[in-house]
């Protein structure tokens, strides 16, 4: 859109009048925000409007993407940038004598998702919107997000993430879209005089289910989409007999997001939180395609439903209900529509977090989806058992076990099943899902993750940005593909340093920002080595702790290294006692190293609380190394691996998830690879002979770096030091931790040694942000749009680089 800033500015001050009856000198940082996302708000208005209605007109085929999880980050920056109109209204703003980032930094961080799951959901949303694909989200609007983390004496303390608190702008209540959730009661089947059968419902709990709509806004294209949460409300005319304890069990279903990351909440309000976004998202689009057909024969091409992970996979049961319950559509007819609608992303490999119901719980709260899930697990053993036998399909049919079982009923009932990287999806097809792949072969596909340069380089990392613009043009924020240009340069002595001094600008900032945060001073010339990730034994934050450790007892006798500043974010499950425990040891390293004279000029260690996608809009930028260090076969994909890269940091990784990718994208030169490969783990898996502690008496750094956490020498950590030893020794080290240390100390060393060649490691920071561009989430939603949802994509145009599976 076009604005001025002369435009600009006299806008800003009426808004802010009008909503403050102040002049802008008297409004705090929280006010001019407020004002600011108002006045972006009202340009958004008409070109979301216009989308709508062309996409009605025009009968677009669009994408609804279910997703239990979404984690936007802060929307004013992206907003304002895809309208383009940031510069303007930056300038605006300075002219007015006020700090653009100081009212950015007021917004809230929306509390919707936990981590990579969430953040992708969101990453599509932005992407789909910008390449002009008609794509939808459909989740949940949850009063308290994730917990706010914060340290007590080292420990994890969860505080309550009341991120609405100032009202949340950039929603709209469409409560002439309410629809009605049923749950509990039971029902009863009556053929009806036409022939129909007729469902009578009795004695249930019904709840208000009204959509809070939220624009999603396209790069420069005028496309705006639509994402949709749900808010759990009484019904209107519940009547006298309502209790108020009613009311507040209603209220609970969106209340609160479960704080797990792959795990599996086994609790009956997960079960009525995924039932009731995912029916009232099926109502909702099933409604609004009624308005303008008569049936529902022609549902299927245009509409795709999207099942991301689990959580939202009773969309197939709950569609088989309204098709044939409310639109009297046969079985096999609307099991034809079904298929043809949904598809389904698996997101990980970890066998505690395939959820599964138990079936009394299930029936009880849903009982006509129970039956259909009944109907359809007979009819997928009638068809099958004569070709694969009884013994398999027991083990992959929906019902079994007494439990209702998501992944495999996601798998029969979509028509496409997609892993997130290609390790991933040959896993899903070897091991978790092999069963089915026997079955359905055809369905099975990989997408690997992607992520948004917008957010990540040209919001987040604005000096590269600039840097980039000045040499190669500003093509790449169109079509991050053009970033290749930057291998021309590849020898240009004076580009690499200008890059390796943007690099440093950044970490000057990223000090700043740790200072006013935490109060503690960091050495900006030190190696910025980070990890950014929720923490989780297989993501191995302790392999990386590990290694810390043998740094300072090196340092200790004598060693002299470049300097590493180690760099945590991470939160634990409240619920997650290991991993809670790694924190307090991370804790408790880092007061040691920094207490420590004779350590500290060598290394330090910094575990910044409460990390979320704000904060690592402040780390990326700033990062040398990015440790991608999970057990090999464990990570699906990982999605911060691709932000650091695409940062120029150089990636220390494992051969798992979208690693494997990057490594064949920037050339085992530039990247740093240790490690057990997924073949080698599941070698000791089959014969059973992995033994931890062989590799703890073999090897005397280990050995001592292991002792250092029971011998005292870490103040503080009894209890912790202790489980973690006994984790690792006693219980045979589940993640290959030791494993793997040896040759993890070792690509450390080759990194060290490299860093002392500052043109060196420039050139490869270089290969790295050049072949970033391939993993933008603009291709991935067009590879979903083309192979997945066969919804047309448009532009930038995609290189068909991704590796099938
Ligand atoms: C995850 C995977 O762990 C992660 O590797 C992947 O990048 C992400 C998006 O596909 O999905 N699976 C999962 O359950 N969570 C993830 O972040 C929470």
């Amino acid at each position: 859109m076009a604005l001025t800033k002369e435009q600009f500015i006299t806008e800003f001050k009426d808004m802010a009048l009008k909503l403050y009856a102040a002049p802008i000198e008297d409004l705090s940082s929280q006010q001019l925000y407020q004002a600011l996302a108002l006045l972006t708000r009202s340009y958004i208005a008409q070109p979301w409007a216009d989308t709508k209605e062309r996409y009605d007109e025009e009968e677009t085929k669009q994408v609804f993407y279910f997703s239990i999880e979404f984690l936007p980050g802060r929307l004013l920056q992206s907003n304002l940038l895809n309208l383009g109109i940031l510069d303007e209204v930056e300038a605006g703003l300075e002219e007015l004598d006020l700090h653009p980032q100081k009212i950015f930094a007021a917004e809230a961080d929306p509390g919707l998702g936990n981590g990579g799951l969430g953040r992708l959901a969101s990453a599509f949303m932005d992407a789909m919107a910008s390449v002009g694909m008609a794509g939808n989200g459909n989740g949940i609007r949850y009063q308290y997000g994730l917990f706010k983390q914060a340290f007590v004496n080292g420990y994890q303390v969860e505080l309550p993430d009341d991120w609405m608190r100032n009202g949340f702008p950039w929603e709209t209540r469409k409560e002439n879209r309410a629809v009605t959730v049923k749950f509990g009661g039971w029902v009863e089947l009556r053929p009806s005089r036409s022939g129909h059968l007729r469902v009578i419902y009795h004695n249930t709990d019904d709840v208000l289910a009204v959509p809070y709509d939220v624009a999603m806004v396209g790069y420069h294209n005028g496309v705006v989409n639509n994402l949709r949460l749900w808010s759990a409300e009484a019904p209107i005319n519940a009547g006298p007999h309502f209790t108020l304890e009613q009311r507040e069990r209603i209220n609970q279903i969106t209340q609160i997001l479960y704080p797990d990351d792959s795990d599996n909440a086994g609790k009956e309000l997960r079960l009525r939180q995924e039932y009731f976004f995912t029916s009232a998202g099926i109502q909702s689009i099933v409604r609004h395609y009624r308005r303008t057909h008569n049936s529902m024969a022609g549902f299927a091409d245009r509409v795709a439903i999207h099942i991301n992970d689990t959580h939202p996979a009773m969309a197939i049961p709950e569609l088989m209900r309204v098709l044939m319950d409310d639109e009297h559509v046969g079985w096999d007819e609307a099991w034809r529509i079904t298929l043809k609608v949904m598809s389904y992303t698996n997101h990980t490999l970890l066998s505690e977090a395939l959820e599964v119901w138990p079936i009394d719980m299930f029936s009880g709260l849903l009982p006509r989806i129970y039956q259909i899930v009944q109907e359809i697990d007979r009819r997928f053993r009638l068809a099958f058992v004569p070709q694969f036998g009884q013994a398999m399909i027991d083990r992959i049919a929906p019902l079994g076990n007494g439990q209702v079982r998501m992944a495999y009923l996601a798998t029969i009932g979509s028509h496409a099943v997609n892993g997130v990287a290609p390790l991933h999806s040959e896993l899903l097809k070897k091991d978790v899902l092999h069963d089915l792949f026997q079955i359905f072969p055809e369905r099975f596909n990989n997408k690997t993750n992607g992520i948004t340069p917008r957010r990540w380089i040209q919001i987040g990392d604005r000096p590269l940005a600039h840097l980039l613009d000045k040499k190669i043009g500003t093509a790449w924020r169109q079509n991050p593909l053009a970033l290749r240009k930057l291998h021309d340069y590849i020898d240009d002595t004076r580009f690499l340093a200008d890059l390796n001094a943007t690099k440093a600008e950044n970490k000057r900032e990223l000090a700043k920002y740790i200072d006013q945060t935490v109060h503690v001073k960091v050495d900006p010339d030190a190696i910025f080595d980070v990890q950014i990730k929720r923490l989780h034994a297989y993501k191995r934050q302790l392999l990386h702790l590990l290694g810390i450790l043998d740094a300072y007892l090196a340092i200790k006798r004598g060693e002299k290294r470049p300097k590493r500043l180690h760099i945590f974010g991470a939160k634990a499950a409240p619920s997650y006692v290991y991993a809670k425990e790694i924190i307090k040891v991370m804790n408790a390293v880092a007061d040691m190293v920094d207490s420590d004279p004779e350590v500290s000029p060598y290394l330090q260690v910094v575990f910044l609380p409460n990390y979320g996608v704000s904060m690592a809009e402040k780390i990326i930028p700033a990062a040398d190394i990015s440790e991608q260090i999970s057990t090999a076969g464990k990570e699906a994909s990982g999605t911060s691996n691709m932000k650091l890269m695409s940062a120029g940091a150089l990636t220390l990784a494992t051969l798992d998830g979208a690693n494997i990718e990057i490594k064949n994208a920037v050339g085992d030169d530039n990247i740093e690879i240790f490690g057990l490969t997924e073949k080698e783990i599941a070698g000791y898996y089959q014969r059973g002979d992995y033994r931890s502690r062989d590799f703890y008496e073999k090897d005397p750094r280990l050995h001592a770096v292991l002792d250092m956490l029971v011998n005292g020498k870490i103040p503080g950590i009894e209890t912790e030091g202790r489980d973690i030893y006994n984790a690792l020794l006693m219980y045979n080290d589940e993640y290959f931790v030791l494993a793997d240390f040896e040759s993890y100390l070792a690509a450390n060393a080759r990194l060290d040694k490299l860093y002392q060649q500052p043109e060196l490691w420039a050139k490869k920071a270089l290969v790295n942000i050049a072949e970033s561009g391939r993993f933008s989430a603009d291709f991935t939603v067009q590879r979903y749009g083309r192979e997945i949802w066969h919804v047309i994509p448009q532009t930038p145009e995609d290189d068909g680089s991704d590796t099938e599976a």
